[in-house]
């Protein structure tokens, strides 16, 4: 039985779950949002975040620890590129995901946006989502843009960890009602659209979307 711990509209709890469908693997998905986190939770998430993950008794935190525990236990069909520099590549993005794009998408719009107002009762703080969206992120999408060559994938030639850890925080910059702008950025747009229209993303933004409808 394999659980994952967390909320849907985290990012990193999308990649866990993302990557459970795209290997075809059942889970249960155990709502909890990481506020006042309890002693009980941190024996299974040390650092209280989501999302936690539990097989058969045993128990991992990160959803890059989770993901790549999921390529270990079920190699098909592969999510880490098997060419060396491309399997660097494809963790190098999933990183900039994490990073980068989880603090100015993630912190600056959907937090301010979406968390705030609907789950904190604090207003959204309109400056900090105009210095994301017209300060810290073009740059961002922009190093993007300069990678992509017209590809459908960011690193390898098949779809990848890279992918997943990029494009979950573009579902959440859609949530809070914001798209790539295809005129400045006709590649990135193209390369996310195509990437959210798989069935294992597609699937999470039509569960997660009646929740954040009218943001
Ligand atoms: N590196 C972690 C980051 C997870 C993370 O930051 N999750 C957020 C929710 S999106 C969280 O739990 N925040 C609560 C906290 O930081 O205390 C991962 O990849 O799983």
């Amino acid at each position: 039985m394999r659980i994952v711990h967390g909320a849907s509209a985290s990012p990193f709890v999308r990649k866990v779950r993302v990557a459970l469908a795209e290997k075809g693997l059942d889970y249960e998905l155990r709502p909890f949002l990481p506020l006042n986190v309890s002693a009980e939770y941190r024996k299974i998430s040390p650092l209280g975040k989501i999302p936690a993950y539990e097989e058969d008794g045993r128990t991992l935190s990160d959803s890059s620890v989770i993901c790549a525990y999921l390529e270990r236990t079920h190699p098909e069909p592969a999510l880490y590129p098997s060419d060396p520099y491309e399997f660097a590549r494809a963790l190098w993005f999933e990183e900039y995901g994490d990073s980068a794009l989880a603090q100015h998408v993630g912190g600056g719009i959907f937090f301010q946006k979406i968390v705030a107002p609907r789950f904190l009762q604090r207003p959204t703080d309109q400056a900090v989502v105009d210095k994301a969206l017209n300060h810290d992120i073009p740059p961002l999408f922009d190093y993007l843009e300069s990678q992509l060559q017209a590809r459908e994938v960011i690193a390898g030639t098949r779809f990848s960890i890279g992918d997943i850890g990029i494009c979950t925080h573009f579902v959440n910059m859609q949530h809070a009602g914001h798209e790539v702008d295809a005129t400045r950025w006709p590649k990135l747009a193209r390369y996310v659209a195509h990437v959210l229209a798989r069935p294992s993303f597609k699937a999470l933004i039509d569960e997660e979307a009646p929740l954040f409808r009218a943001a």
